[in-house]
């Protein structure tokens, strides 16, 4: 690559992310936001979720956080808005959920359906925003390759493209694809938090010498300006590098409502529990999940 990194990351942090019960009959593997990673500001979970029919997450409400959903496998979407669309394959959904959205999150279709879900949390500013989502479709996420190393982009850019999603926290979300013998340094702007999350093959990351780590992994970066990866395997080596502009801000957060302060917190509730303030139309609306 044409880059020269000064102060590459190193890795500081490894956990092997184990599956866990979640929603309703669904299994997640939980890397950001389980019990011994609670945070890594701005972001609260990462799930590698794996889910087949009937299983899913019907209906639940959000506040003051955003989430993407990467699928593989589609992901039926709908929300009290009347907002609704299928997720397809390598679709991205970006939702923002700012002041408050109820929705469902279910699989389509025949088999598994598979992906990452991603929260990243929304500065004290940006918590009470509209609602919104940017939808893109396999086809139009950019990507590219070069020397052996394919990366598309969800957010932020990489090997000079760029995604045309907008966060409000500013993300960067690149998808690997590494061939056996390449070798990949990707700059990431040095007040960021990044962590890597490994969903295939096996990799050398940071550290030259470091051993090898494979699936399922999630790999929290030090500070520097960039990462370094190699793949000395003979497979495939598919990974997601997520980093992100520290908030920098307290967090009260009772499952998906998400905010500076226990107040806030209760505040939500209410506002969740009586309709109003954004709940508005939670108080007639039911998915067609929930109604079959
Ligand atoms: C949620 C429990 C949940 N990971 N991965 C509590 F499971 C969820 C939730 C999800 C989710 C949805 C998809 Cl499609 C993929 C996920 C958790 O919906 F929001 C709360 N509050
Ligand atoms: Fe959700």
């Amino acid at each position: 690559m044409n880059c020269e990194l000064e102060k590459p990351r190193h890795v500081v942090r490894k956990f092997h992310s184990r599956p866990q019960h979640e929603g309703v009959g669904a299994v997640v593997r939980r890397s950001i936001g389980r019990f011994e990673l609670r945070y890594f500001d701005p972001f609260l979970v990462l799930d590698e979720f794996s889910v087949a029919a009937p299983a899913g997450f019907p209906d639940h409400p959000h506040r003051g956080n955003l989430d993407s959903i990467s699928s593989k496998g589609a992901v039926m979407h709908e929300d009290f808005e009347g907002h609704k669309g299928l997720i397809k394959a390598g679709d991205l959904q970006w939702m923002t959920a700012g002041r408050g959205i109820v929705h469902s999150e279910m699989p389509a279709g025949q088999g598994l359906s598979k992906g990452l879900q991603l929260w990243v949390n929304l500065s004290s500013k940006n918590k009470m925003i509209e609602p919104r989502y940017q939808e893109i479709q396999s086809k139009d996420i950019a990507s590219t390759s070069k020397n052996g190393v394919t990366v598309r982009v969800i957010a932020g850019e990489s090997m000079g493209i760029q995604s045309p999603v907008y966060t409000c926290t500013p993300t960067m979300y690149l998808d690997f694809t590494l061939k056996p013998s390449s070798h990949l340094q990707q700059p990431i702007p040095s007040s960021w938090n990044a962590f890597v999350y490994i969903l295939e093959g096996e990799g050398i990351f940071g550290l030259e010498k470091s051993g090898p780590v494979g699936a399922h992994h999630v790999l929290l970066l030090g500070q520097g300006d960039g990462l370094q990866v190699w793949n000395r395997s003979s497979k495939m080596l598919r990974f997601v590098l997520i980093g992100g502009e520290p908030l920098d801000e307290p967090v009260a957060q009772l499952g998906p409502f998400v905010m500076n302060t226990d107040e806030e917190i209760d505040q939500t509730v209410d506002d969740f529990q009586y309709f109003v303030n954004g709940f508005e139309k939670a108080r007639h609306w039911r998915s067609e999940a929930m109604l079959d």
